[in-house]
């Protein structure tokens, strides 16, 4: 098995973590965004969108973390993914991709990437709106974690890893952390958690 990542993708991290939570034994193999390695055409080959995570098993290409770590998932029949709850956590892996992480990935991109890559300053605009989408979608997520120490159920999903991940940089990204202890208190949990805490970028 041959997985294709960068340290500091989110979209990376949550295949990271369930490796780690899974103890897989599979081969790493990094993809230098910063100097383009995504573009060259032997990477299209994997994932034409040049994008990572990526995944090869036996026969099997897969691109798309969700369905990566999904794939994982039920050939380890892992308890973070179980009849009882695939339902509810497709719910937030499609949410996480539709809406959550295009707020914190805006914010991120804007804030943090533009000006250390050369890019310029931030837009404010752009930078505005990804706020208010943030503080319209962590509302959901916080409501939902006032609940429950955990996304789905009351335990530890793929749900938690995928929404967790997208919070990686919300901090450098002057996301509004703060207002949403719920989420808060959630990140402090699962930094418990060595499998996810050894996933964590160093930045700055
Ligand atoms: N929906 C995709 C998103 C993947 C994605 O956005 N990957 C970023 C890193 S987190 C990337 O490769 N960006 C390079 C680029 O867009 O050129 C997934 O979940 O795998």
């Amino acid at each position: 098995m041959k997985y294709y990542y960068h340290p500091g993708s989110p979209n990376c991290r949550k295949v990271s973590a369930f490796i780690h939570l899974a103890d897989l034994d599979v081969e790493w193999s990094l993809v230098d965004l910063p100097k383009g390695a995504h573009m060259a055409p032997e990477y299209a080959a994997v994932n034409p969108n040049c994008m990572v995570p990526a995944f090869v098993d036996g026969d099997l290409t897969l691109w798309e973390s969700n369905a990566i770590m999904i794939h994982l998932a039920e050939k380890t029949e892992s308890p973070l993914w179980s009849d009882d709850t695939r339902l509810e956590i497709l719910q937030w892996l499609f949410w996480e991709q539709s809406h959550f992480m295009y707020a914190t990935g805006t914010a991120f991109f804007q804030v943090v990437l533009k000006p250390m890559i050369g890019l310029g300053e931030p837009d404010p605009v752009r930078v505005e709106e990804a706020i208010k989408k943030f503080r319209r979608y962590a509302r959901v997520l916080d409501d939902r974690l006032s609940q429950a120490d955990f996304v789905v159920e009351d335990r530890l999903t793929l749900a938690d890893l995928a929404l967790a991940s997208q919070l990686t940089f919300a901090g450098p990204s002057g996301l509004p952390m703060e207002e949403f202890p719920n989420i808060m208190r959630w990140l402090a949990r699962l930094d418990k958690i060595e499998a996810w805490k050894k996933t964590e970028p160093s930045f700055g």
